[in-house]
């Protein structure tokens, strides 16, 4: 392409202090270096977590920062030691990398790779320097995705490859929301048919949830959220009982307990608050359920129960991106997509133009949308 090699100017979205909304601005991006990809990103997804950051609730964040992690593109030129693509292949960027080598990549029992930006500075390329300038100032990047740019950098353990035949607009959600709910049912959890689910909040990724619950055939999934306007999308993506904790004068894990008998076989917390963790691992079988953490609260706080809830068999499990080795998985999952396994469709309630980005984080903050994605 006649820009490798040469630093691009484009339009980005900055967040420049924690608590502002994104401001329009034109960046410029450097060329790739040894190991890394630019590509130009054609479709992003406004995730939770791209607010959580805006709003100044991760501590461990730098800033001026350009969020966005739920991206699709195509390569525009790639570093000189990089194999995995080329230009011109259309690619989802991995908010958790997969550098192929770590104990972690090696273990089929993780997709933790110790090469993540967790264990380095999240907010800076492997090097510890940025490809983003604004002004004349640094910007800082995030999860090594920062998709709310029209160009990106990230490292080649960053990236996957896709087919060239999936749409953009849409397989951007595989980069997050739906790969991270799909997955803590069917990959972690390992939900088995006709076993009974709940499912605590009914955004994006919550619904990714009952949608993984479905596909693996469990029989009941209770959806709980405490926006009635989700119980329909939820009921519609296979949620068979839609509940709201403002309906009860008792907390929801009492009542979960009198609507199964006993408490589902797995729950699921995809709200991000210490409260209602408790009350999903509390809403599982005694005996046997398993409680997957797919939300992660502010920074700071301590999750605290009673040991009883899990003396006599409960399991306490996490789920991170739903658990997939991204590399590897994702391009299966958009296969599976392209022959209508899954309906990605569903979660999309609003496309907007890029330039309407702080319109996009508006209807978040409002409830309205499910996903909003955004295209350059
Ligand atoms: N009780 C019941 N429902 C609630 C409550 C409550 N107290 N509070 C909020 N809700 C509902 C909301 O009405 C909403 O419908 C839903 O919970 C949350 O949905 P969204 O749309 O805000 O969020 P999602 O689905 O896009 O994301 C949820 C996450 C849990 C992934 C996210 O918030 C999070 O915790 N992110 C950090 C973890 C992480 O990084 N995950 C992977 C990359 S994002
Ligand atoms: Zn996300
Ligand atoms: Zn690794």
């Amino acid at each position: 392409m006649a820009t490798a090699g040469k630093v691009i100017k484009c339009r980005a979205a900055v967040i420049w202090e924690a608590g502002q909304m994104p401001s329009l601005e034109e960046v410029e991006v450097a060329p790739p270096r040894t190991d890394e990809i630019r590509v130009k990103i054609v479709a992003t997804g406004i995730c939770r977590t791209d607010d959580h950051v805006r709003a100044g609730h991760f501590h461990d964040i730098d800033y001026p920062v350009i969020v966005g992690h739920e991206g699709a593109g195509i390569v525009e030129s790639v570093g000189p030691k990089v194999t995995c693509v080329k230009p011109g292949d259309h690619v989802i960027p991995l908010c958790i990398p997969h550098c192929g080598e770590c104990v972690s990549c090696l273990n089929p029992k993780t997709n933790f790779c110790l090469k993540n930006h967790f264990c380095q500075s999240q907010n800076l390329m492997p090097d510890k320097t940025s490809r983003f300038t604004c002004k004349g100032k640094r910007v800082y990047h995030f999860l090594w995705t920062s998709t709310f740019s029209e160009y990106t950098v990230m490292p080649e353990a960053s990236i996957t490859k896709i087919d060239n035949a999936a749409p953009l607009e849409k397989v951007c959600l595989f980069g997050c929301g739906f790969s991270t709910g799909y997955g803590a049912a069917i990959s972690s959890a390992k939900v088995e048919p006709g076993s009974t689910c709940a499912v605590f909040g009914l955004g994006g990724v919550g619904l990714s949830v009952v949608m993984g619950c479905k596909t693996a055939g469990a029989s009941r999934i209770i959806g709980v959220d405490i926006n009635k306007e989700k119980f329909a999308k939820a009921k519609e993506l296979g949620a068979t009982d839609c509940i709201s904790p403002n309906d009860f004068d008792k907390s929801i894990d009492k009542v979960i307990l009198e609507m199964t008998g006993i408490g589902v076989d797995y729950s699921f917390e995809v709200i991000g608050r210490i409260d209602t963790e408790v009350t999903a691992l509390a809403s599982s079988r005694l005996d046997s359920g398993t409680c997957v953490l797919v939300g992660e609260p502010p920074s700071g706080l301590e999750l605290a129960f009673i040991p009883r809830l899990i003396v006599m068999g409960r399991k306490l499990i996490g789920s991170s991106l739903g658990g997939w080795k991204l590399k590897e998985d994702l391009p299966k999952l958009v296969t599976d997509y392209m022959n209508k396994k899954c309906n990605l469709d569903a979660l999309i309630s609003h496309t907007l133009p890029f330039e309407k980005i702080v319109e996009g984080f508006g209807l978040l903050h409002a409830g309205k949308s499910i996903r909003c994605v955004l295209l350059f």
